[in-house]
């Protein structure tokens, strides 16, 4: 008996959001590819993004000093805090023009355009 495919799909999806640690298998221009954005002291980088709807940004942490998160998705917790280390991945499921940015660093900011 095989499972179907959804099911491989969808241990791959657990798995990377289990362990962000490891890098999940990317596929450029498919609805399932992965961007990595850093918050770097103090911008993000990169500071624009296209990507197909349905992709995920994975929000990482590399600076040295704290930031906040704010923007469609974000999780009221990243947006009190004053961040050191984490990541957070959100799955952008509409299209448009979104802006994520870190309000304790004027500046620091992503616009990704969802297509
Ligand atoms: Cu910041």
């Amino acid at each position: 008996m095989h499972r179907p495919a959804i099911a491989s799909i969808l241990v791959l999806v657990s798995l990377a959001v289990a362990a962000p640690a490891i890098a999940a298998p990317q596929a450029p221009g498919r609805a399932s590819a992965t961007s990595t954005v850093k918050l770097i002291d103090s911008v993000m980088a990169p500071s624009s993004l296209t990507v197909r709807r349905g992709a995920r940004v994975r929000f990482v942490w590399a600076g040295s000093i704290a930031h906040n998160l704010s923007g469609p998705g974000v999780p009221r917790s990243y947006l009190t805090a004053r961040v050191r280390a984490r990541t957070l991945t959100l799955t952008l499921r509409r299209k448009g023009s979104l802006r994520f940015l870190c309000t304790l660093h004027p500046g620091m900011a992503l616009r990704v355009r969802v297509r």
